[in-house]
């Protein structure tokens, strides 16, 4: 059995370093087992979240949403996405007219195979991104910035990352790629399993190769670590 994890929500606070007790808890849980991550994150947040020894610790990580793969520390495989000036211009015209409260710096960030964008700034201190989201989750501004970039471009893919982020990424470059990759039963593990959220291509994909009888799946769809943790208890 594979056991895929999502990490932002999953396994930790959004940008946030994992629980210490769940950290153990969560090594001895990988001893002999099968895990791998997906994450629309980089690899530096990644194992700043999760510490080094999880992260090497893991079969397999997929960062960018699957556009850059890691194994055995290794940057295995990835995946080309340039910022066109096109897009860019658009994600500033949402930087200019963005109604959320407070901005800081560092909206738009390239990474492998993927633009993570932010209205807010990704430079926001803590108490500011949690006011962000609880502001989000009521104007849900980051869905609609979502739907916007996909009817202005239609090769695009846009989703609802972590708390104050978007993804962007080539249309089907999305998590769901992760499993052409990966053979055998799947158990995923993910918070933002609705439509518009960036687990859900996966978890849509998983659904239909369960109903076609083409693997054995099971999905975990989380609010919060803590409802990690309580599920892996049980794998005990
Ligand atoms: O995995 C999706 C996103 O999760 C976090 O998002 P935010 O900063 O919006 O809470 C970050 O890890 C982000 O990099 C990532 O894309």
């Amino acid at each position: 059995m594979i056991y895929l994890f999502d990490i932002d929500g999953t396994l930790t606070p959004s940008r946030l370093r994992i629980d210490p007790e769940f950290e153990q808890f969560f090594l001895q849980w990988m001893k002999d087992r099968e895990v791998i991550f997906v994450t629309g994150s980089d690899k530096e947040k990644t194992v700043e979240q999760v510490g080094e020894k999880i992260w090497t610790r893991a079969s397999r990580v997929y960062q960018s949403c699957g556009n850059a793969v890691y194994q055995g520390g290794q940057l295995i495989q990835k995946n080309h996405f340039d910022l066109s000036p096109e897009l860019k211009t658009l994600l500033n015209e949402f930087i200019m007219y963005s109604e959320c409260p407070e901005q800081f710096d560092n909206h738009i960030e390239e990474r492998i195979g993927l633009v993570n964008f932010s209205p807010i700034g990704r430079s926001c201190p803590q108490e500011a991104r949690e006011q962000y989201y609880k502001w989000d989750t009521k104007a849900k501004e980051r869905q609609t910035f979502c739907r916007m970039i996909e009817d202005k471009f239609p090769e695009l893919e846009a989703t609802v990352g972590g708390q104050i982020s978007i993804d962007i990424y080539p249309k089907g470059q999305n998590k769901a790629q992760v499993l052409e990759d990966l053979y055998g039963p799947i158990t995923f593990f993910g918070d933002k399993c609705q439509p518009g959220g960036n687990d859900y291509p996966i978890v849509e994909s998983m659904c239909r190769q369960l109903e076609q009888n083409r693997r054995h799946c099971v999905l975990h769809e989380v609010k919060s670590y803590h409802d990690t943790w309580n599920i892996l208890k049980e794998y005990k």
